[in-house]
């Protein structure tokens, strides 16, 4: 038995896992997904406890993307969690969840570059590691605007960008999360320090890959200071191109980073492989599983999972636990449908983002569906 739990033998997506001091009844994980559905103080609303609630039977539930200020958001109806009454409505989430017998992290977020002087407190200039402008637009209000060139983070600027890391995850502790996910993908501030299109600093924030890398590892380092090592994880997408990011040389950054991590041993490396959203095969890629060697903890997979590759991504050692997005989405009760056997409800793109309850919380599980 100790032995299944510490996913040292043969298992699959049911078996369950010791992560940290948890024990998750499975190895499901509910990826983070942006919804859009918070109000206009960053105040999650109150259907998102019944959302994540009926998702628990996720093995783990990761939290949409929150951010950690005011100055890290870059989207409409985003949540954050840095003041008391963001605290108390997660505080709500997570109680919903653990009601439900779930486990949730909370995903923290900061945008970077990926944001706008109107989404900006005292409409300031969005912050980067430098001012290289992204290619892209931003929603706000009833349109979409250009985004717009960042403003270098100045050295000294920098351990309060660690600060907000720090509160957002004392925050979290308070609102009763199990765990933290520190948001290092997908093109946002810490991803924009990792990779070299983003980052031309020439500061011990920029240039070799140890420097780049030193702001995730320096935040990782504060979260674990106040959560313990093993309640922290990490995500990362060596290969993804979303918001207008690239790396002249991944492989020897995100293998450094997976060492790094491993050596600082969290509790787990979330790896969106290849291109995020749409397929896990890159022309000039690398193979993930040289991340997961290096890191040698647990692996969680991510993108574009089904059933049968997921069940496969355990089988065979691949990954340790393998997180769906639209899956869960779309199916409060995916764990069980798997199991079973049972057709999935189609997630519907035009309820990703905002809204109400409507292709939120009213896709129905399978006893529903019969009822
Ligand atoms: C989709 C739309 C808005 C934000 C990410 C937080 O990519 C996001 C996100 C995704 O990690």
């Amino acid at each position: 038995m100790k032995k299944l739990l510490q996913g040292a033998i043969a298992a699959d997506l049911f078996a369950p896992l010791r992560l940290g001091p948890y024990t998750l009844p499975n190895r499901m994980v509910m990826a983070p997904l942006t919804r859009s559905r918070a109000d206009d103080k960053d105040v999650p609303g109150d259907l998102a406890a019944t959302y994540y609630a009926q998702r628990s039977g996720a093995g783990l539930i990761i939290s949409e993307a929150t951010h950690v200020s005011a100055q890290g958001k870059g989207y409409t109806g985003t949540p954050g969690i840095y003041n008391e009454e963001q605290i108390r409505q997660w505080r709500r989430i997570t109680d919903a969840v653990h009601a439900a017998g779930g486990r949730i992290f909370a995903q923290l977020w900061h945008v970077g570059r990926i944001s706008h002087r109107l989404l900006q407190p005292d409409n300031a200039t969005p912050v980067a590691p430098s001012a290289v402008q992204p290619d892209g637009r931003v929603y706000i209000d009833n349109g979409f605007v250009a985004l717009e060139r960042p403003r270098a983070l100045e050295t000294h600027e920098i351990p309060g960008i660690i600060a907000q890391f720090r509160d957002a995850a004392r925050n979290a502790l308070r609102a009763g999360f199990q765990g933290i996910e520190i948001h290092a993908a997908n093109g946002y501030l810490l991803d924009q320090f990792l990779r070299d299109k983003t980052n031309q600093r020439t500061d011990a924030y920029g240039g070799s890959i140890e420097n780049r890398a030193r702001l995730l590892l320096e935040i990782t380092q504060a979260v674990i200071d106040i959560w313990g090592r093993d309640r922290v994880g990490v995500r990362i997408s060596p290969l993804a191109t979303f918001n207008d990011i690239s790396d002249s040389d991944p492989e020897p950054l995100f293998t450094y980073v997976a060492q790094q991590l491993g050596a600082l041993r969290v509790a787990y490396l979330h790896v969106v492989e290849g291109a995020w959203g749409s397929t896990r095969e890159v022309a000039g890629g690398f193979d993930p599983r040289r991340l997961r060697l290096a890191f040698n903890g647990v692996y969680i997979a991510n993108n574009c999972y089904g059933y049968q590759d997921g069940m496969s991504a355990i089988e065979s050692g691949h990954a340790d636990m393998v997180s769906y997005g639209r899956h869960f989405l779309s199916n409060p009760d995916l764990v069980e449908r798997f199991r079973t056997g049972a057709p999935l409800n189609p997630p519907d793109p035009n309820t990703f983002y905002g809204g109400d309850a409507k292709g939120y919380t009213d896709y129905p599980t399978m006893a529903q569906r019969a009822a």
